[in-house]
């Protein structure tokens, strides 16, 4: 097991890595910005190191200047958490050519994943179901159309370098299809260097549903359930739980075997996230794979009483997962909601800003991870999230009804926060009924507009 490990990352999840590094007796090593430096996990670590000024770009993502702080703080692993550098394939090759673990996959397998065309070509080869589409990128506005009229719209033009919902257009007619051909292409190439994109049929309110699964050096593969993360806005997801309420053990167990299909197929190592879209008739398709450890993951920990990032860790240091398929049982049901710093009746407009008040949530059910404390001052340079509010209940209605009231509990003065949008959630009837869409959020602001 390592000695000593440097977390390449900053708020929660860095705090996150550090309580499980304390609990498995490893040393850690902080990094942070210039404005970062009363930071808690700067406070936290056993070690820190200022890697440069607030710009991500000048710190967190400055790959040389994380790699000399492992060399002087001489690690012999490090955490990427999640965003930053935790989907770069080039910085998880650059760690092993100074042999330092990226705890992570492999850099064949991120980057794999990180081409959104590959990756679906990878889930088709591995015989799981993926979005009907155009067999590879499409070239020509004649060729889109040709595809368009074998799928029917509406149909949604992607970006290959895309994902996560950036440079998606979706397309009802041949002249919408071409104006958005042609523009997808150019802001492709703007955004990700790389102009490719491919069309697949539009599936109209789908729940977005993702898998969590961990693999060893060793080939073995599981699943550790899903998580409905169908409450999104602008595609950053706001509310995440498990069990989904629309999933059934039968479909439970064939989107997890999916999801083991799709990291068996590329040898895949550590924590990984297949995504899926289920449609309005329980038929579900591969969307795509986060390399990563994700934000959303303690709820997955809550039920199946995992230490997803311990078993990272484990991995990383090369030993066997120690558990097979039909030791993970799951327990109740868990939620969570992102705390962010943005004031959801300004468009969810970012409100950093210096926290005076910071009464937090406790009680039974109730996890806070957060690296937020009275004092704190949030920064304008990095995401507004300031933390995750995890409940769990014996079921769904119980954590419902725990997340109420921890929600009532949780006072932060004077910034503005998304506390008062999950109030609103967490009362309202189709949210209650289990009963939602991607468009729920839309649905939820445009009813009171
Ligand atoms: C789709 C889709 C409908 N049909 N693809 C959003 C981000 C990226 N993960 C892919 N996304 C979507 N792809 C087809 N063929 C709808 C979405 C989508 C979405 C998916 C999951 C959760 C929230 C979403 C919000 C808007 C669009």
């Amino acid at each position: 097991m390592f000695s000593k490990i440097l977390i390449a990352n900053r708020g929660e999840v860095a705090l996150r890595i550090i309580r499980a590094c304390k609990e498995l007796g490893i040393r850690t090593v902080a990094v942070y910005s210039q404005p970062d430096i009363n930071s808690l996990h700067v406070k936290y670590a056993d070690e820190a190191i200022c890697i440069g000024s607030a710009a991500s770009a000048n710190s967190y993502l400055n790959i040389p200047s994380i790699i000399s702080a492992a060399e002087i703080t001489d690690v012999e692993a490090i955490h990427p958490g999640y965003g930053f550098l935790a989907e770069d394939a080039h910085f998880a090759e650059i760690c092993e050519s100074c042999k330092i673990k990226f705890i992570g996959p492999t850099p064949e397998n991120i980057r794999r994943m990180g081409d959104k065309m590959a990756a679906k070509d990878s889930a088709k080869k591995a015989g799981v179901p993926t979005i009907p589409g155009s067999k590879a990128c499409v070239k020509t506005k004649e060729e889109a159309i040709k595809i368009a009229k074998e799928m029917r719209y509406p149909v949604i033009i992607k970006a290959a370098a895309g994902g996560g919902g950036k440079g998606m257009r979706i397309c009802h007619n041949d002249v919408r299809l071409i104006s958005a051909f042609l523009t997808a292409q150019r802001e492709a190439e703007a955004a990700f260097g790389n102009p490719e994109v491919y069309i697949e049929k539009y599936i109209e309110r789908p729940r977005h549903i993702e898998i969590q699964i961990l693999g060893d050096s060793y080939g073995h593969i599981v699943h550790l359930g899903e998580r409905d993360c169908t409450i999104q806005r602008r595609h950053q997801k706001l509310i995440e739980e498990t069990p989904s309420p629309v999933l059934d053990a039968k479909l439970r167990k064939r989107m997890g075997e999916a999801a083991v299909k799709c990291a068996k197929a590329i040898g895949y190592v550590n924590a990984g996230t297949v995504e899926f879209l289920l449609d309005e008739d329980n038929s579900f398709y591969f969307m795509e794979m986060n390399t990563r450890i994700q934000v959303e993951h303690p709820i997955t920990e809550m039920v199946t009483g995992i230490d997803l990032v311990k078993d990272q860790i484990r991995i990383a240091a090369g030993e066997r997962i120690p558990y097979k398929q039909d030791n993970i049982t799951f327990n109740g049901s868990a939620i969570e909601c992102r705390i962010n710093a943005e004031d959801p009746d300004n468009d969810f407009m970012p409100c950093p800003g210096k926290i005076a008040v910071f009464n937090v949530p406790g009680g039974r059910g109730v996890r806070l991870d957060t690296h937020a404390y009275p004092g704190y001052e949030i920064s304008p340079y990095y995401d507004s999230m300031i933390g995750k509010l995890i409940v769990h209940g014996k079921n769904r209605t119980e954590a419902i009804n725990i997340c109420k009231r921890a929600l009532d509990e949780f006072i932060i003065e004077p910034i503005k926060t998304t506390i008062p949008f999950h109030k609103r959630v967490m009362n309202n009837p189709a949210f209650i009924r289990g009963k939602f869409s991607t468009d729920f959020i839309e649905r939820l602001f445009e009813k009171t507009e």
